[in-house]
Order: C-alpha cells, then structure tokens, then sequence
C-alpha cells in the first residue's frame, strides 16, 4: 500500500493543504471530527489578506470568492465619538481586505477537495498518532460507524487547531512553547444585521473598547471589552445592544447602528501561543494547531493559509525530486511571518484598549495619536494590517 500524507483537521489550513496537494498529484487523507455541516457552517473570521487570496487564485480556489467578496481598503477609529479614517490602501501598494466569512472559505476549499477525488472522513473520534518521529508515521481512528482504522503515512499535517490532538502527541519538552495573556476579554457577537458601516471601526470608549466588524450584507460581528472573568450569562442581547450604542456612538451626526437578530455570544479571552519548531519528526503543525493569535489584526486564518502553502511547497518538491531543504525551513519561514503577526497584533492591542495602568493607558492614547496623524506610522499599520 502507497503511504499517503496524513492530514488532521479540516478546517482552513488542512483543507488548502489537501487541495495543494491533491492539484500535484500527491495523495492524502483528512480526518474531522466534526460533520460536514459544523465545518460548513462555523463563523469565525471573516477579512483575508490580498496575499492569501491569491494563493487561493492561483490554485483555482478562490472563484467564488472572488465573485462575492467585498474588498476593503479603509478602517477607522472612533475616539470619543469622533471619527478617524485610516485609508490603508492608498498607503500600502493599493492593496486591499477580502471580507469574505470562514466557513464560506471551508465551504469552497472543500468542494474543491472533493471535486478533486479528495478522501475525507467526517465525525472521526479518538483520532491517534503514531511513529512520528519515525519515517513510518501512522494515524488511527475510530470511524463514524465505530470501526476503529488505521492509515499508513508517509508525513502528517497537523492541522486540528489549538485543542486538538497533534500538538500534543510530541514528546513533552521537545518542542518551545510560548504562551502570553494579554489580560483582556472581549465579548464577541455575531448578528443577522446589515453591517452599519462600510468600512471596520475600531471604537475607543472610556468604558472599554467596541468593535464593528463586516460579514455580509446580512450578517456582521461586534466585539465589546468586558472585564476579565466576566461571563456570557452577564450580557442578555438589550444590554449587549444598549452598550454597542453607547460605545459605537458618533458626536454630532445621524449615524445609526443597525440592530439584529444575535445569533452567537460569546467570551474570548486574548492570547497568543507559539509553537517552536513547528514540526517534530515527521508531524509537521499548521495553523492554529501551531500558533494562535488575538482576533486584533485578523491574522489567524491568513497565517494558517500561508503555513499550509509553504508546507505544500516543501511536500510537493521532496515528493518530486527528494529534496528537504522545503521541509527543513518549514518551521522557520512560518515562524518568521507568524512572529512578525504577532508583534503587530500586540501593538494594535495595546494602543485600541485602555489599560488599567493610568500610565500604560496614556502611552496607547499616544499610539493612535500618532497614528492618526503621522504617514510613517499609518504606513507602518497599512502594510502589516493588509498583510505584508
Ligand atoms: P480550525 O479552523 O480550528 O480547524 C481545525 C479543524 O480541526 C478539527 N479537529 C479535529 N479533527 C480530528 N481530530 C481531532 N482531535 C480534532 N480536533 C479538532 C476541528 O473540528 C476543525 O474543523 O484551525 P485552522 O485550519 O488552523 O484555521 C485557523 C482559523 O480558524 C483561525 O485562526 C481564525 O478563525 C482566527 N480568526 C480570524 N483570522 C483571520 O485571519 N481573520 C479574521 O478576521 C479572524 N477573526 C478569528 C476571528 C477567530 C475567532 N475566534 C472564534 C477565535 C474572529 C473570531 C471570533
């Protein structure tokens, strides 16, 4: 039996990794722990960088999304009620956001996947690794009608996001593991109510940070600071809305925050974890299953579609002549953008959220000040907000 690669997850980056792979003629497998319809159907993120949308382009993956997209090239921070627009674009090559929602992208990814004869397995439990720090690795399962299998591998993608299994199948200690908490919470809400803005708002607002994220036409997501260790019990829907407004809030205009339906609240508390080396052996981790970052920056699934290119890269190329060099630099070529991420997401949370330190709280104030008023820290935002 040929040995195939073994990919465990099938959200954004196991499903590219398969698709890149299956385009090159290399066989895999995927294994989900959900059904088709939860992959399908759960809302995540929702703006990708113009970089991962052309990876997508150039493997005939991105048709409809470049169809339904509404690209985006300007955000802007409310301070006080007053508004500051930040035309990113213009400062960064004329390049632009795709909103465009996840699951949408999972949707796509996997219809290509199985147009292309891809083999995935929907509902799997128990999912296991073996060998992986051999050239025989091996996965076993126990499949939806509870026979337990077993599937020969020649490496695998580690692609089941923070809880899964594959990170947690290295060896204690042979992997660096970086773990930050950055102290604050936001409550995020997604609701079927036409987006009130055109363009992203970073809200600023002595009781906390408000956030107006866009979806779709129909659908769009807000995030709201809320003390840490506070609960989604604390926040029915007229308190969630009564704060939107308050924080949203526009001096001296008619604007108007549209009102909907909420269909999903809940905590998230900001965190980043970085996984170094990405890969033990021949279990190579992508995606969230590596490194995870704040929501601030919207990087996550735009890191975790870069991962899966570059190891499909390093795949396809020892796969066609048995050159490693691709899957030696891994791990570094990821990191050093996923660093980099980071750094940026950091410097976005500290200058949108107020911190209890009076002083850090005025060092942020300065932040966005400059921002707002000086080209080479606009530039600075632009070219690591687009994707850089
Ligand atoms: P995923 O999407 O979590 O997919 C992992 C898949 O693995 C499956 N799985 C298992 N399968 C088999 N066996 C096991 N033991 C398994 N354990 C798990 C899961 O069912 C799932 O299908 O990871 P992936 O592919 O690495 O993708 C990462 C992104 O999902 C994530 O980084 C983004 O959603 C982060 N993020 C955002 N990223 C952006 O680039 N732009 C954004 O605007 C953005 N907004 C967001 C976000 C994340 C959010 N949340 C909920 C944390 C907004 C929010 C609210």
């Amino acid at each position: 039996n040929q040995r195939v690669v073994g990919i465990v997850g099938a959200g954004p980056a196991g499903l590219t990794l398969g698709n890149l792979l299956l385009e090159a003629g290399i066989p895999c497998v995927v294994l989900e722990r959900g059904t088709r319809e939860y992959i399908e159907t759960r809302p995540r993120a929702g703006v990708i960088e113009h970089r991962a949308v052309q990876m997508l382009a150039d493997h005939g993956l991105a048709g409809r999304l470049l169809q339904e997209a509404d690209r985006h090239g300007a955000c802007e921070f409310r301070v006080n009620g007053e508004a500051h627009e930040v035309d990113y674009s213009s400062l960064y090559e004329g390049q632009t956001h795709y909103v465009y929602p996840q699951q949408e992208v999972v949707k796509d990814l996997l219809s290509n996947y199985l147009a292309r004869g891809g083999d995935i397995r929907f509902s799997v439990t128990d999912v296991e690794l073996h060998g992986i720090d051999t050239p025989e690795p091996a996965l076993t399962w126990t499949s939806s009608d509870g026979r337990r299998e077993r599937l020969e591998c020649s490496f695998l993608g580690g692609a089941d996001g923070f809880h899964g299994v594959s990170r947690r199948s290295i060896p204690p200690g042979a992997v660096q593991e970086f773990t930050y908490q950055h102290g604050i919470e936001w409550l995020s809400i997604l609701a079927e109510a036409p987006p009130s803005t055109h363009k992203v708002i970073y809200a600023l607002h002595p009781d906390g940070f408000a956030g107006h994220m866009l979806r779709s036409s129909t659908v769009s997501r807000y995030y709201l600071q809320v003390p840490t260790d506070d609960t989604v019990d604390n926040w029915p829907d007229d308190r969630v809305w009564a704060e939107l407004h308050k924080r949203l809030a526009l001096r001296d205009s008619d604007w108007k925050l549209t009102e909907g339906r909420i269909i999903e609240k809940r905590i998230l508390d900001m965190r980043s974890h970085v996984v170094e080396p990405m890969c033990y052996g021949r279990l190579y981790l992508l995606g969230d299953a590596a490194h995870i970052i704040t929501p601030v920056g919207a990087k996550g699934m735009n890191l975790a579609l870069h991962d899966a290119e570059v190891l499909a890269d390093a795949l396809i190329s020892y796969h066609r002549t048995g050159d490693e060099s691709g899957l030696r630099s891994y791990s570094e070529v990821c990191l050093r953008r996923v660093w980099r991420a980071q750094e940026f997401s950091q410097w976005m949370v500290f200058m949108i959220h107020r911190s209890p330190e009076p002083f850090l709280s005025r060092l942020g104030q300065a932040r966005l000040e400059h921002l707002i008023a000086s080209g080479a820290s606009a530039g600075y935002f632009a070219q690591n907000y687009v994707g850089p």
